[in-house]
């Protein structure tokens, strides 16, 4: 709009409404564009650790451009050229063909070198995931350890092509980079309970996920409000806890899931909770539930349902019969991943206590409190889980009331002042837990379901408050751990808890939020500066658009021609 134009909109405005003062900032923002630089289009994102790259171009002709790796018939790596050819070439851009006649300034072909032979794998915690790149006029090289550091070469190569003004693609024509995760451990939890996401939805999730280098899916799969799991074993499950039949995953589905976060090097950990958080599992086996009383009177009978905090009744044999049953389908579907999330978090015991049978069984046990009783429930389900040879995670709630865990499983810190005002700070759970020989993941300050509208006034510029907020969050901050406690804390989780989201707003919920903090999870400390950052992800934001992926806007403007 042109600034004439602008101002007498203002005018009319300031004399019909009172709002002629936002029209003003409007006006001066119109005017006086963010200051700051803005990036290239091909800056990428999260930031490599070591990157060098000259400012000339060379030219991709779409019909002789080369891309192959050592590796023959390597599913992983097949699948990723394949998929990415549609990424390099956007379908909806004619690409010009440059003139071929200057040979050095054509980028001929990519090889990837991998070391590994291994290639139907799955990705695991400490697998390295570093790569180099390298581009010297007509040739490039992407270097890896293993398929996964492979992966990242290759999503970083795909973010370095860009289409210049007059639609060439084009790159740099010499850049080096040397790349590597600061954290192990980056990821992103979708809860499929409290609305279920469709299939295709969780897949675009992935995809995205592959294109900021999360690499972990922690699938809160059930929940109180339904359980969309499909269990052969026990099929009542979703036929009484689903949201309906179609609200389900089936076994299939899963597997489908499973192969398409593989393929990306993308773990993914299921997430079953218990003993709270249970209601729906409740739906199929209402005897598996504590009766909370009402002095002599169980809850139940006086208000036809159980309490409002539906809890497993951790005295009954049967809760452990079902447990392990299921615990066994659970890792036979999940059968590459050695992690499973018992949940274990916000237990209220005061139904329990509640309970005569339950106080009675306490009696009996020498046991004299509700913390008393998780310990033993956590105990049970830990010592099942080592039996069936399947690792734990699980929410910090257990660890706080002192059970002794497994020494490889994995603690998750969800708690903060910030959010509970009695709570300590993350900082102080993550120093404890890794000091105490846990490894821990941050997810306290990430939780992306909550927003939060603003800007936030920089001396230099103006910027979505949100973004700035997790951009500065940094996971060693008042760490107190020694050194071997720093190695324990493996990174973080950005969460999408979904009371209110479900298939129409999870994705552009979540992206570009969450890249703000895959940058910080993956590169080095010193890239902190989101000044410089926003522009960067402006540009990001509208190649996950060009990928198919809603994701929201970061700067005001637009993305191109192609992308609305
Ligand atoms: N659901 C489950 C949740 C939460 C947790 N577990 C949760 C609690 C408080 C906040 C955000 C999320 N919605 N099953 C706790 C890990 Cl602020």
């Amino acid at each position: 709009m042109s600034y004439r134009l602008h101002i007498f909109q203002c005018l009319l405005t300031f004399i019909i409404s009172i709002h002629h003062v936002y029209c003003i900032i409007d006006y001066i923002e119109a005017k006086y564009p963010l200051k700051g630089k803005p990036s290239a289009p091909n800056a990428p994102w999260p930031q490599p650790q070591y990157l060098n790259a000259s400012s000339d171009y060379v030219y991709i002709d779409p019909n002789f451009f080369v891309i192959h790796s050592n590796l023959k018939d390597c599913d992983v790596i097949d699948n990723a050229l394949q998929r990415y050819k549609s990424i390099f070439f956007p379908p909806k851009i004619s690409i010009q063909n440059p003139d071929r006649l200057d040979e050095s300034r054509i980028l001929l072909s990519v090889f990837i070198l991998i070391q590994s032979k291994q290639c139907h794998t799955y990705p695991q915690l400490r697998d390295d995931q570093s790569y180099n790149l390298t581009i010297e006029s007509s040739y490039g090289i992407i270097y890896a350890e293993n398929v996964w550091g492979a992966l990242n070469g290759i999503e970083t190569f795909s973010q370095l092509l860009f289409i210049t003004d007059d639609n060439y693609l084009a790159t740099n024509a010499s850049i080096y980079i040397q790349d590597w995760p600061r954290f192990p451990y980056r990821g992103i939890l979708l809860d499929t309970a409290r609305h279920f996401l469709p299939v295709p939805i969780i897949k675009q999730h992935l995809d995205a996920m592959a294109s900021n280098k999360f690499n972990v899916l922690h699938w809160h799969i059930t929940d109180d409000q339904s359980w969309p799991f499909v269990s052969e074993t026990f099929p009542q499950l979703t036929e009484k806890g689903a949201f309906s039949s179609a609200h389900v995953y089936t076994p299939e589905n899963v597997q489908d899931i499973l192969e398409h976060a593989r393929l990306r090097g993308i773990r993914t950990i299921p997430e079953f909770d218990t003993p709270g958080h249970v209601a729906a599992l409740g739906r199929a086996f209402p005897e598996f539930l504590t009766d909370c009383y009402n002095g002599s009177m169980p809850c139940q009978a006086i208000y036809g349902v159980h309490a409002e905090r539906e809890i497993l009744d951790p005295t009954k044999a049967e809760v452990y019969n079902f447990m392990n049953e299921f615990l066994k389908e659970v890792k036979e579907v999940f059968k590459y991943e050695p992690y499973i999330h018992l949940g274990m978090d916000e237990v209220y015991p005061a139904c329990w206590l509640s309970n005569p049978n339950i106080k009675n069984f306490l009696n009996e046990n020498n046991m004299s409190n509700g913390t008393d009783l998780m310990s033993y429930f956590a105990s049970q389900i830990l010592k099942l889980m080592q039996s069936i040879g399947g690792k734990s995670m699980v929410w910090q709630d257990v660890w706080d009331d002192g059970v002794k865990l497994p020494s490889d499983t994995v603690i998750e810190i969800w708690k903060d002042t910030s959010l509970l005002s009695d709570s300590p700070s993350w900082s102080y759970y993550l120093s404890k837990a890794t000091s105490e020989g846990y490894d821990a993941v941050l997810a306290a300050p990430f939780y992306l379901n909550m927003i939060e509208y603003g800007k936030y006034n920089t001396p230099e510029s103006v910027m979505n408050l949100e973004f700035f907020k997790w951009y500065n969050i940094d996971l060693f901050a008042n760490f107190t751990g020694d050194d071997d406690a720093r190695q324990r804390l493996i990174g973080g989780e950005a969460a999408l808890w979904a009371e209110f989201v479900d298939g129409t707003n999870s994705l552009s919920r979540l992206w570009p939020r969450a890249s703000a903090i895959a940058e910080r999870l993956w590169s080095s400390i010193d890239v902190n500066n989101p000044e410089d950052a926003q522009f960067r992800l402006d540009v990001h934001r509208c190649r996950m658009l060009r990928r198919g992926i809603p994701a929201a806007p970061v700067l005001n403007g637009y993305c191109g021609l192609y992308e609305v």
